[in-house]
């Protein structure tokens, strides 16, 4: 039963002002043993190390409270502006290293631990992976959770709360099987959950508008299936700042209400069973990176994170400033995480036309000042779409308002190009056709006063092709906001070794400053300092080549090139490239034309979506390659190949640092942004890629002469699909050639004919619209001259530093300041440190 507000009428200052806990090593090493003990109850015979992850986590926690607490505090009396990130999916990965490094309780979490005997690093492993999110965008939210949480500004997620996150990858017979991910099983220690803050959220039913006696139309939604959404707060430390924001994550529950009419009528448990529906809702992420399949139940997630975070925020608003919402967008800004949650836009008007009775302008002005929304593909089977007899079904009320916004969105279309009858089909919020659709990108840009795509040439791309028509009606509401990853994960926790080396070096500034990572830059001259960071690079492959012994059971020497794509598997990403320059090698390995080979250890690694035949095929063959290369005698160390399973957020923190070469070769105007792509150059690797997303802006900050380009651009992609000839490519190309001949002979697949001929099909297609035969020769040429750089140490170690010194752009400190400061305009709230 959710408890409502109770603390809001009767505050209790004597019982919530405390005061604050001990940071040092003793307070943390007493309340540590008090959680095992009394709290989680173990004794001495408990022999799983997971309750003292748990008691360590718990400890932790109420050090996080108290600092989310105060920021909460700070930030709501300082009446300041607030934004919300409103994001179906959020990568988070595990929490206790990155609490302990936000919160500087390294030395003293060590050395608690250290009184019992105790690792820190063995009782990390026991934390399973928050994978609430596919790819780059559940990943880039939570970057951008840190990053806020790091400027001091005044940011919450919003998100769900799935039982089930991102599904496990194993392989039976080298092809791709999934597996749940019951994240929550044995509890989530981070998460505070917030009954009190309940929402209710409604479904079905249908809409019934009356004129009342005023003569203004009024709708009601009415006979609905009502679901609850109960929030979960966790903790998002800053770096090092006092601020602790939250991020709320809603799970779905029964109303209390048994359904009355069946429970009267003998039926008990059909009545209990609608708990079960209400609760799928919130069951589990769907694993897509790309198409919706326009299943009902992601359109019900959907809806569920709109509703219940606009009202959520609504609540609060009347709670504290009135029912008066006239000054709500001077105050409050929503970011849409991609279409994902649009619905906000007819939700918001639902709320303030039906809650709220305000009138369709009023409402129309305060929702087109509030939302902004973030494009994250170029990709046309992207772009969702929901049959518009869903909608009716399941959001009649929303159908309604979304028929009104679009009359008088199409009304203001035709008054700027009167008589343009084809433009108004091409720009109508619904599509029309035998099974109408309602188009949720274009219902985001008419509902937002912000549309911003996530690298330069994503955002230009956007403005002269998919959104064109939109730029030419308003050109002010489009904008870039190329992202970023946060560097306390991705090098301050995942790179000890280089840590260290950045310290002694620059102090600790670049953690939160990271274009004081431009120091470096002279250092370059210095050979010590080469030696120095090479070292740092090989104990770092060290590391990873255990692990990839470990997963796979392969043995990667660290003395050879690291030649490393990690990233969902897509067609446009085109693992099939990097596998077919792979069989090129072996190729010339087994022609004798090795000489000048460097040895190399490739690895690839990522999930397909369960339904992508194409995907799974390609990590079919990935695997069958590895096993011949792997196991041929005459290739011995010269080119180790592995699939990495079950590639996410975690194995990226040991994968990332041991990199030397980073593939980014998707096919140009493919890739919106591409984020793996920082990391790597973070962490010192090379990027070897296309003119595409943020490569593009990586090289620029780094120089031409320290970035391995090939590749068409994506002005030659769409000129040269015009009349593409990948047969003339192929007999042209003796190694292409080679390559698709061992492929066709079967040599990889001796057992299971005909199963890689659709791969082989792709490639020889006139219509392959990621032209891998056209990228092919300039691949292998910069592959070519990515070896013969490596084998130089000292070109290589010049190369590598610049990559870090280069990286500063990258940060989404960097990205969050631009969001901040074009779109949100917030100012930050400082929280006075606890430390
Ligand atoms: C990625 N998109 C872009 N989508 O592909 C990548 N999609 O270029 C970019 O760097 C990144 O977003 C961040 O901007 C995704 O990751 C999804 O994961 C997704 C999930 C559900 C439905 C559609």
């Amino acid at each position: 039963m959710p408890r409502r507000q109770l603390e809001l009428s009767q505050p209790r200052p004597e019982l919530t002002e405390v005061p604050p806990l001990g940071s040092d090593a003793q307070s943390l090493a007493d309340d540590f043993r008090r959680y095992y003990v009394h709290h989680l109850g173990r004794d001495r015979y408990c022999r799983t190390p997971h309750y003292l992850y748990e008691a360590l986590a718990l400890t932790l926690r109420d050090r996080l409270m108290e600092r989310m607490r105060s920021t909460r505090y700070a930030q709501q009396e300082s009446g300041c502006r607030q934004a919300y990130y409103i994001s179906l999916e959020y990568l988070m990965g595990r929490a206790l290293g990155n609490a302990i490094l936000n919160l500087g309780f390294n030395g003293e979490a060590e050395g608690a631990l250290r009184r019992y005997g105790l690792e820190l690093a063995e009782l990390a492993e026991c934390e399973a992976d928050a994978g609430l999110g596919n790819g780059g965008l559940g990943r880039l939210a939570a970057c951008f959770l840190d990053s806020c949480a790091t400027l001091q500004l005044p940011v919450r997620g919003y998100g769900i709360r799935y039982h089930y996150g991102m599904f496990r990858q194993k392989f039976r017979n080298g092809e791709q099987v999934e597996e749940p991910d019951h994240w929550l099983r044995e509890g989530n220690p981070w998460e505070i959950e917030r009954p009190e803050f309940a929402q209710r959220v409604r479904f079905g039913g249908r809409s019934e508008v009356k004129r009342g006696a005023d003569g203004r139309l009024n709708a009601r939604w009415i006979d609905t299936n009502d679901v609850l959404a109960v929030p979960y707060d966790i903790p998002i430390p800053g770096y090092r700042n006092g601020t602790v924001n939250t991020l709320r994550l809603w799970s779905a529950a029964a109303t209390d209400e048994f359904n009355l009419g069946e429970f009267n009528a003998g039926a008990y448990p059909e009545s209990v069973a609608a708990k079960n529906d209400a609760e799928k809702i919130t069951m589990v992420l769907y694993p897509n990176d790309a198409s919706e399949s326009g299943k009902e139940l992601r359109l019900r997630q959907q809806y569920f994170l709109a509703s219940a975070s606009l009202q959520d925020v609504l609540q609060q608003w009347i709670g504290t400033v009135g029912i008066d919402l006239a000054d709500f967008p001077e105050k409050n800004v929503f970011q849409l995480n991609d279409t994902h949650p649009a619905v906000c836009v007819p939700e918001f008007m639902r709320l303030l036309l039906d809650d709220h009775v305000l009138s369709w302008d009023e409402a129309w002005d305060l929702t087109t000042r509030t939302l902004a929304y973030t494009n994250h593909t170029l990709l046309p089977e992207a772009l969702e779409k929901w049959p518009v007899r869903m909608f009716e079904r399941l959001l009649p009320r929303l159908l309604d308002i979304i028929y009104e916004i679009n009359a008088r969105f199409l009304a203001e279309v035709a008054q700027r190009w009167p008589g343009d009858k084809e433009r108004i089909r091409r720009m109508s919020i619904i599509e029309e056709g035998p099974e109408p659709m309602v188009r949720m990108a274009y219902l985001a840009i008419v509902g937002s006063f912000s549309v911003n795509g996530v690298a330069a040439l994503h955002s230009r791309l956007l403005t002269a092709g998919l959104f064109r028509d939109f730029y030419e009606m308003w050109p002010e509401k489009f904008n870039n906001k190329t992202n970023g990853v946060t560097p306390r994960r991705w090098i301050a926790a995942s790179n000890p070794s280089l840590t260290q080396l950045l310290r002694d070096t620059l102090g600790n500034g670049w953690v939160a400053d990271l274009d004081q990572l431009r120091r470096l830059e002279p250092l370059v001259e210095d050979a010590a300092f080469r030696e120095h960071w090479l070292a740092i690079k090989r104990d770092n492959k060290e590391r990873l080549a255990e692990l990839v012994q470990e997963r796979c059971g392969v043995r990667f020497d660290p003395d050879a090139l690291f030649d490393v794509q990690v990233k969902r598997i897509h067609e446009y990403k085109r693992q099939l490239l990097n596998v077919l320059h792979v069989i090129h090698l072996y190729d010339r390995i087994k022609r004798g034309d090795a000489q000048g080979l460097a040895p190399r250890c490739v690895l690839i690694g990522g999930k397909a979506a369960p339904g992508y035949a194409m995907a799974k095929r390609i990590i079919k063959l990935v695997n069958n390659v590895a096993r011949v290369i792997n196991n041929d005698p005459v290739v011995g160390d010269l080119l180790k190949v592995v699939f990495f399973p079950n590639y996410g957020v975690t194995a990226m923190e040991t994968i990332c640092p041991g990199t030397d070469l980073s593939e980014q070769i998707s096919t140009a105007g493919k890739e919106a942004s591409g984020t793996g792509n920082m990391k790597f150059m973070m962490n010192g690797a090379v990027t070897i890629g296309t003119l595409d997303g943020a490569n593009i802006e990586i090289r620029e900050e780094v120089g031409e002469e320290n970035f391995f380009l090939f590749g068409l651009s994506a002005e030659e992609v769409v000129e040269t699909r015009k009349h593409y000839d990948p047969a003339a490519i192929i007999a042209a190309d003796e190694n292409l050639g080679r390559v698709l001949q061992l492929l066709e002979s079967g040599h990889f697949n001796q057992f299971e004919p005909g199963i890689f001929d659709p791969i082989l099909a792709s490639v020889t297609n006139r219509h392959d619209p990621w032209l891998t035969a056209a990228d092919f020769g300039g691949y292998v040429q910069a592959q070519q001259q990515a070896n013969d750089a490596f084998r130089d140490r000292d070109a290589w170690a010049r190369m590598s530093i610049l990559n870090t010194a280069a990286s500063g752009k990258f940060s989404t400190d960097r990205t969050m300041r631009e969001y901040s400061h074009d779109i949100w305009k917030l100012d930050p709230v400082e929280v006075l440190a606890k430390k």
